[in-house]
């Protein structure tokens, strides 16, 4: 509790020297007048010339130190604790499902220390905050890593691969994954090449807003991602996500082809170059997409779990120095994905470096920061020159599951296979066309 008071220097030493602290309920006397109220715990960064109460009618003020004459504690109280609860299930023959939480916001909460969110809510916390759960399927968790999902890494990746095809194979109906929301994308990515022919839908969720904001999305969100883990006729891996900033419609996505595309909507994510594969929409699954995998079908459930960090996704600028890859191939990289300009282009003065380090036995690939669309190198002479020295156009493939594809190419298999298997469409991380209805703007 203590590093909870977020006070120091003289306000602190005034609430020592009156024995009182965060959650005792005190009187203050100013000049003015008389305040009877709740110490509230401050984060550090906050200025420290004030002290916080929270009035017995609801509203916080803050009163200013030099004002106060005296503090008289009134009640001594320890601040509320939170304690989770195993769910009551509310039928014994519900389909087994498990969370498996890595962080992010969906398992935050405000931190009064900085005023900021951490990770601090456990899969069985998030258990107890959504009891709707338990009617939905008989759910275990599991806190596999506490982390936001801008520190995850190949290997975190591998550990959760190995943990999830655990749970599958012991025959779990419904997989879902809480995780950060700014590289939920790549994750999904990450599992869509390592768990090969899942026979259950295993599907990704985070949330805009952590769980003690009015406006979160954690607890809608979660409960659409348990119901579409148990219900969905599909299988495969997905990102469940607000499909609007209400929360009636719910999108879900294919692993290979979402992307977060807005830093704090609640619709932040958006399949590319394709549609959602699913709308969930009260309570209900429309499934959009045709030749999705069936759930359940019987088929060999594999794992290659493994991704090398030796590659680079790099976002080709105007006048980049081509040095940059010459530093990349010293450090040992073995491959890199290039987010080209338009159809897959990069200034002519690259063209040479690129073929020296391709000759060197480096991969290199081509996306488009144009995010919609896809890549051709045979309508200028600019894509002719690259495709002579090596680099393989890659479509429609987001430049980021191109990333992750090429990572997990390496850790897996022998570099003579890697180019068909990069070329190979074996997630959905290709579309054959990309298809726009009548009338629709890309991005919708
Ligand atoms: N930092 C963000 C992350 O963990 C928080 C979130 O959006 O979930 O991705």
């Amino acid at each position: 509790m203590e590093k909870l008071d977020g006070y120091s220097g003289a306000l602190k030493r005034l609430l020592e020297e009156n024995n009182v602290r965060a959650g005792d309920v005190v009187k203050v006397v100013t000049g003015e007048r008389e305040y009877v109220g709740t110490i509230i715990p401050r984060y550090e960064y906050a200025s420290q010339d004030f002290l916080t109460l929270k009035l017995l009618n609801g509203y916080n003020i803050g009163i200013s130190l030099d004002k106060i004459l005296s503090i008289t504690l009134i009640e001594k109280h320890s601040p509320p604790s939170f304690k989770s609860t195993p769910p009551e299930f509310k039928s014994k023959n519900l389909p087994k499902a498990v969370i498996v939480s890595t962080g992010g916001t969906i398992a935050s909460r405000v931190d009064y220390r900085t005023g900021g969110v951490r990770p601090a809510l456990s899969a069985f916390d998030l258990l107890s905050v959504v009891p709707e759960l338990a009617e939905i399927a008989k759910v275990d968790a599991e806190v596999l890593f506490s982390m936001y999902s801008e520190n995850m890494t190949q290997s975190n990746w591998t550990i959760l691969a190995k943990k999830l095809h655990d749970y599958v194979s012991k025959g779990y109906e419904g997989v879902v994954v809480t995780h950060g929301t700014d590289t939920m994308g790549y994750t999904a990515a990450a599992l869509s090449f390592a768990l090969k022919n899942t026979p259950v839908p295993i599907v990704l969720v985070g949330s805009q807003r952590s769980s003690d904001r009015p406006s979160s999305d954690a607890s809608s969100n979660l409960i659409s991602a348990m119901r579409t883990s148990i219900e969905a006729p599909f299988s495969g891996v997905y990102v469940l996500m607000h499909g609007w900033v209400s929360d009636e419609r719910m999108e879900v996505h294919l692993g290979t082809k979402v992307r977060k595309m807005h830093t704090s909507r609640r619709d932040a994510f958006k399949s590319i170059n394709i549609k959602p594969a699913a709308i969930y929409e009260n309570g209900r699954i429309h499934v959009i997409l045709d030749n999705l995998p069936k759930r359940k079908v019987p088929s060999s459930f594999e794992i290659f779990p493994n991704f090398d960090d030796r590659v680079a996704l790099i976002k080709f600028y105007p006048n980049m120095d081509p040095e940059i890859f010459l530093y990349l191939l010293d450090r040992g990289y073995r491959g890199i994905v290039l987010e080209g300009f338009g159809l897959g282009h990069v200034s002519s003065r690259a063209i040479s470096v690129l073929k020296k380090i391709i000759r060197d036995g480096v991969f290199v690939f081509m996306t488009s920061q144009c995010i919609f669309g896809r890549v051709r190198l045979t309508v200028y002479d600019t894509g002719r020159d690259l495709l002579e020295v090596g680099v393989i156009p890659l479509e429609d493939m987001l430049s980021e599951t191109a990333f992750v594809k090429l990572s997990w190419c390496l850790g897996n298999f022998e570099e003579d296979r890697v180019l068909d298997i990069m070329k190979a469409n074996i997630a959905y991380e290709f579309s054959s066309r990309t298809f726009l209805e009548e009338g629709e703007r890309f991005g919708d």
